[in-house]
């Protein structure tokens, strides 16, 4: 993988931040993303130590920011090899009929809208060359709805149909298209959607395994590294306590 580039969104954090370490420790050269700046300095002072990096900060549901920072790469990281479509999160968790209008247009326009723009702005040049890949971040909650998690599922039940329309769409241009439906995995993500509450945060992962960042940056690894005439479709990836969104096997 060297001399491959990779472009992260959502690498200020959890999977994004997780699959950046292990992409630099493969001598994959990055592009890490996301909104927060400190972070952003703080993941590249580590991760230059191991491989060629630099960072874009921009919101993904601004659809100016995003072909800003995308123009404004430097030269020597244009050419994007990999883009690992992983910025998201979820606002709320309520009934359809108390929900927050403000988490639903969060949830659309970053988890959906967000995922469009990135693409849009990367893709011509993987099909100018015939070659490229795309990992998107899905989520068991596009494969299943919960309780309570009506727009943020409808919002990853969409990131599964457009993976599934990029792997049509992009199939005549030899462009590979993945995506990952993780179960519960231990991030910033139950604080984001309790809004920084964090004890209720902790709750979610209280009383067994949840997977950590690094269990789905380790198959994200190996999704990308299988060889070019392999493209693994979709996956699936629970912890062994966790037998469906609702179902959790908790001591
Ligand atoms: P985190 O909250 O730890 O990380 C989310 C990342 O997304 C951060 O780097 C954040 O960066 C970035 N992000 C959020 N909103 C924006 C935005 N508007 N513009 C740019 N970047 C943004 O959560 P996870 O690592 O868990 O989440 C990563 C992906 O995995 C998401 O798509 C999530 O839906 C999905 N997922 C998570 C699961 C879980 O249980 N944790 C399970 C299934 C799927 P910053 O704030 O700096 O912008
Ligand atoms: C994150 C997993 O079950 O909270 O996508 O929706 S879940």
């Amino acid at each position: 993988m060297n001399n491959k580039t990779a472009f992260i969104t959502g690498a200020t954090s959890g999977i994004g931040k997780a699959t950046a370490q292990l992409f630099a420790k493969n001598k994959i050269r990055l592009v890490l993303c996301g909104r927060r700046s400190d972070r952003l300095t703080e993941i590249k002072a580590e991760l230059a130590k191991l491989t060629d990096v630099t960072t874009l900060q921009f919101d993904v549901s601004n659809k100016d920011e995003v072909f800003k920072a995308i123009a404004s790469l430097p030269k020597e990281f244009q050419h994007i090899d990999i883009l690992i479509n992983n910025a998201g999160n979820a606002h709320g968790l309520s009934t359809i009929q108390e929900g927050n209008m403000d988490d639903w247009d969060a949830m659309i326009d970053i988890n959906v809208k967000g995922l469009l723009y990135v693409s849009k702005a990367i893709l011509p040049q993987m099909v100018d060359r015939n070659d490229g890949f795309i990992v998107n971040i899905g989520s068991i909650a596009g494969k299943e709805v919960y309780p309570n998690g009506n727009v943020y599922c409808a919002s990853k039940y969409a990131v599964n149909a457009l993976n599934k329309a990029m792997r049509i769409d992009l199939n005549k241009h030899n462009i590979r298209v993945s995506a990952i439906h993780p179960g519960a995995v231990e991030t910033e993500f139950s604080e984001v959607r309790f809004k920084g509450d964090k004890e209720k945060a902790k709750n979610v992962y209280k009383g067994f395994n949840a997977l950590q960042p690094e269990d789905i940056a380790d198959i994200i690894y190996f999704v990308v590294t299988r060889p070019y005439h392999v493209n693994i479709e979709d996956l699936i990836v629970y912890p062994t306590a966790q037998a469906s969104a609702t179902i959790m096997n908790r001591v």
